[in-house]
């Protein structure tokens, strides 16, 4: 009893900032456009056996299907109706995924698109993924219902009802963003039915919610929503559980609305995060790793503890959103692979790993015409299945980031590492630098261009470690680089500055 008024006291069991991951997991990946039924067998034979936390996944709403272009990504953040009805797969699809991952610990946090319907522009008739009837003209959607009553048309000050200013918080909350339909969130009917869609989803099993676009919504809104919502399905989560809130909101500075007028909701995307690894990681601006010896609140981001990371998502790996050239992706996998690293290594923030399909890029004059290229398709539009490889990657367009080595292994390092300090931090006074995190893990990077020798204290026990990134440990044996920690837990590493990956992790899961 008395550790249950603690654990409410500290706000953790119960809160909507936790993300209700299994103890020991610590870290969910977005598995962009995958199907449902991919999803449940992903987590079955790999994300729960790799101690993933949880999966974002894409919107699972009834949305508007567009065919100029043909089949878009972002079709699927235009909702037509609150069904769970999409190109991912249908209502009963959707729970068989929901209940075969909780039942290996691995959770299912939805992309909720509730600021809007589809956009303006987007005629009449039946051409949506479950075939429900909407006409944008009147401003109907019959299958929620929502009619003309339930949008901001009246609100907005701006002439065409669109978005022009984002430094005047009155427009980016009340116009319409991109044309998006903007639903008027003050009025209770509104409310009651956007509550209504997430505890259908909440009754599933699902464990939390990405809020789409809040930063378009006002904050007492959003509260007003998240008051009615119900606790989390007890037959995978203790009595009493809220489901996770993280909000998609972007804040780089420089605007009206900023990220902590979100946090009395839950959790914030850092946005900073990853635009400011890739400048230090492409070594851009003059920035050197050694800069990260603060990383995180000293930078001048928000508070570790309400704070979702992430290197990319969906968004800016293709220049939506805060997109910006500095962003890692796997494009440029090598840096890549580093600044994930970096992420799962260090203790600041929630941490999302992002898995993504492939795509021509065709920049014309510095922007990528092809950034609306959907997922890997059959004919018929469907989603093609996710096949996997004999050597555990995916097959086809599939990139499946989260099934590289070094991913998947920083993951099971940042379980092992978890709730311990950041401690023993050493550089070169460039880019080499190394950290610790107490006696569990320690963590080296060259990202100079000259080779790196040295020996350091690592804070781990004696013995002899396997490196996860250059392979990890199996029957016994280290399948890549070796490291041993003296009775002193000092380690010598050696990296070449033109080795695959220039970093070495080791932790004490991985010693032999
Ligand atoms: C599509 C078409 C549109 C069409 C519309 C309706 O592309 O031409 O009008 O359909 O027919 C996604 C796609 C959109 C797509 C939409 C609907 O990205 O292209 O529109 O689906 O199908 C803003 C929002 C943020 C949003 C982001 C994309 O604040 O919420 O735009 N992200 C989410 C989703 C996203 C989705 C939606 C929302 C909509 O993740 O996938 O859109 O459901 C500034 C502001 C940001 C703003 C950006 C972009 O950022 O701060 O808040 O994001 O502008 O407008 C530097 C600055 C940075 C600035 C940025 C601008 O980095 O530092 O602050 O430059 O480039």
């Amino acid at each position: 009893m008395r550790l249950l008024l603690l654990l409410a006291a500290l706000g953790l069991s119960w809160a909507q900032y936790n993300p209700n991951t299994k103890p020991g997991r610590t870290t969910i990946v977005h598995l962009f456009e995958w199907r449902w039924a991919d999803i449940a067998s992903e987590c079955e034979r790999y994300l729960g056996p790799n101690g993933f936390g949880g999966v974002q996944i894409s919107p699972p709403s009834e949305n508007i299907v567009i065919t100029n272009p043909n089949r878009p990504w972002w079709e699927r953040y235009q909702p037509i109706s609150y069904k769970i009805c999409s190109a991912s797969g249908n209502e009963q699809a959707f729970r068989d995924m929901v209940t075969r991952c909780n039942n290996v610990g691995v959770h299912i946090y939805v992309d909720a698109v509730i600021n809007h319907m589809c956009g303006a522009g987007g005629g009449s008739g039946t051409h949506s993924s479950c075939g429900s009837y909407f006409n944008t003209g009147s401003r109907d959607f019959p299958a929620v219902p929502y009619s003309s009553w339930d949008f901001n048309d009246g609100k907005c000050k701006t002439s065409n009802g669109e978005i022009h200013d984002y430094s005047d918080a009155n427009q980016v909350r009340d116009c319409r963003l991109v044309s998006l339909l903007d639903l008027a969130l003050e009025k209770d009917y509104v409310r009651g039915k956007i509550a209504d869609f997430l505890n259908n989803l909440i009754s599933i099993g699902v464990a939390g919610f990405r809020l789409d676009a809040a930063k378009h919504m006002w904050p007492g809104d959003i509260k007003a929503i998240l008051n009615r919502l119900q606790n989390l399905n007890t037959k995978w989560f203790p009595a009493g559980t809220k489901p996770f809130i993280f909000q998609e909101v972007i804040d780089l500075g420089g605007e009206a609305i900023s990220s902590s007028e979100y946090f009395g909701n839950g959790r914030v995307t850092e946005f900073k995060y990853g635009a400011k690894l890739g400048n230090v990681i492409r070594k851009w601006n003059g920035e050197k790793m050694r800069y990260l010896k603060n990383w995180g609140e000293g930078w001048g981001f928000m508070p570790s503890d309400r704070a979702l990371v992430f290197v990319d998502n969906h968004d800016n790996q293709r220049g939506h959103g805060a997109g910006g050239a500095s962003i890692l992706t796997f494009f440029d996998a090598r840096l890549y692979k580093m600044g994930v690293g970096f992420m799962l290594a260090h203790p600041y923030g929630f941490t999302r790993v992002m898995s993504s399909f492939r795509w021509p890029r065709n920049f014309v004059n510095g922007k990528d015409a092809n950034d609306w290229i959907g997922p890997p398709r059959n004919p018929d539009g469907s989603i093609k299945p996710v096949s996997i490889n004999a050597d555990t990657t995916c097959a086809g367009d599939w990139v499946c980031e989260h099934r590289w080595r070094q991913i998947k292994n920083m993951v099971i390092f940042r379980n092992a590492v978890d709730g311990q300090p950041f401690t023993n931090w050493w550089d070169n006074g460039n880019s080499q630098v190394a950290f610790g995190r107490g006696n569990k893990g320690f963590i080296i990077f060259n990202n100079d261009d000259w080779n790196l020798d040295v020996t350091l204290k690592t804070g781990l026990p004696a013995g002899t470690y396997c490196d996860v990134i250059s392979g990890q440990k199996e029957n016994g044996r280290c399948t890549g680089k070796q490291i041993s920690v003296g009775s002193d837990s000092s380690a010598r590493f050696q990296i070449s500055n033109t080795a695959e990956d220039p970093f070495v992790a080791i932790h004490v899961g991985h010693k032999l």
